[in-house]
């Protein structure tokens, strides 16, 4: 078995109580993505920046993992070394699971980020815009998440797994942020089998060789085994 990278998005943990983006009555229905989530808005309104986040920040911490991400840390077990879980997502219920390689392009809820001297820590529930950074005591500090705008982490290193790749699994994810709603096809470029688990067909559902339908609790676990 060679390698597999699987890409993840809010769907997977829809059934854990954390709300997706562009569903329904989703987080994007509720707030304006250029109030909340760049940093233009940041700039304008720190507070209500801050506070979005806080909100998410409290709700994903009563979060647990669900079967879906439960079956992904098994996979990841039963082959050792071999499984690279990619998330969108801003949660940790991939490490709850008990998911060891997991790669956040869009940062963490649970950590803050000094925009002056780049210090890394573990986010207090409640961040406020003056929070002083614990190592350079400036008071820019904002959430450790990646904005419109912004460079995605860890790039060089998905892309180098996706060329790699025997098998790119997309779940739970809208396919309309990029770049990892390309991430598909630079997998696919590479020769490797391209397989959608999600709700409903994503944007980009037609560029995978695979696709299942259906929710991540029922559909991965079958897909895992
Ligand atoms: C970048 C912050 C350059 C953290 C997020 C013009 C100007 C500037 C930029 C752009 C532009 N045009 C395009 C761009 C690029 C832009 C972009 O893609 N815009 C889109 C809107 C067109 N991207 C960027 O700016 C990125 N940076 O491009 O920098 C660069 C690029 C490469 C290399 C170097 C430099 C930065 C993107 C990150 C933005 N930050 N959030 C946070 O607040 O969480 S994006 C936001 O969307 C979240 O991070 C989220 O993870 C991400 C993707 O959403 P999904 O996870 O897919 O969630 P969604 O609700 O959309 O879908 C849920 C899916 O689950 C649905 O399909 C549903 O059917 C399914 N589902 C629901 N329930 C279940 C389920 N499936 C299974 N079971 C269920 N129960």
């Amino acid at each position: 078995m060679g390698k597999i990278v699987i890409l993840t998005g809010a769907g997977i943990s829809a059934e854990s109580g954390l709300g997706t983006f562009r569903d329904e009555g989703g987080l994007w229905s509720q707030h304006r993505i250029e109030d909340v989530a760049t940093p233009e808005g940041f700039a304008r309104n720190p507070t209500l920046v801050q506070n979005f986040y806080n909100t998410r920040r409290t709700q994903a911490a009563r979060a647990r993992p669900n079967g879906a991400h439960r079956a992904l840390a098994r996979l990841q077990r039963d082959y050792a070394g071999q499984v690279l879980i990619v998330t969108q997502n801003v949660d940790s219920l991939h490490e709850a699971a008990g998911a060891e390689d997991v790669l956040h392009m869009h940062g963490q809820l649970d950590r803050a980020l000094c925009s002056g001297c780049g210090h890394r820590w573990a986010a207090p529930e409640n961040m406020t815009p003056d929070d002083p950074c614990p190592a350079c005591a400036a008071p820019l500090t904002r959430p450790d998440v990646v904005w419109f705008g912004e460079m995605p982490y860890h790039m060089s290193e998905i892309w180098d797994h996706l060329r790699d790749a025997d098998i790119f699994a997309a779940i739970g994810t809208s396919g309309q942020v990029y770049p990892a709603a390309a991430f598909v096809q630079d997998a696919a470029r590479a020769g490797a089998h391209t397989v959608e688990l999600n709700l409903d067909p994503s944007s980009v559902v037609s560029d995978f060789a695979e696709t299942h339908f259906g929710k991540a609790t029922q559909i991965v676990p079958i897909w895992v085994d």
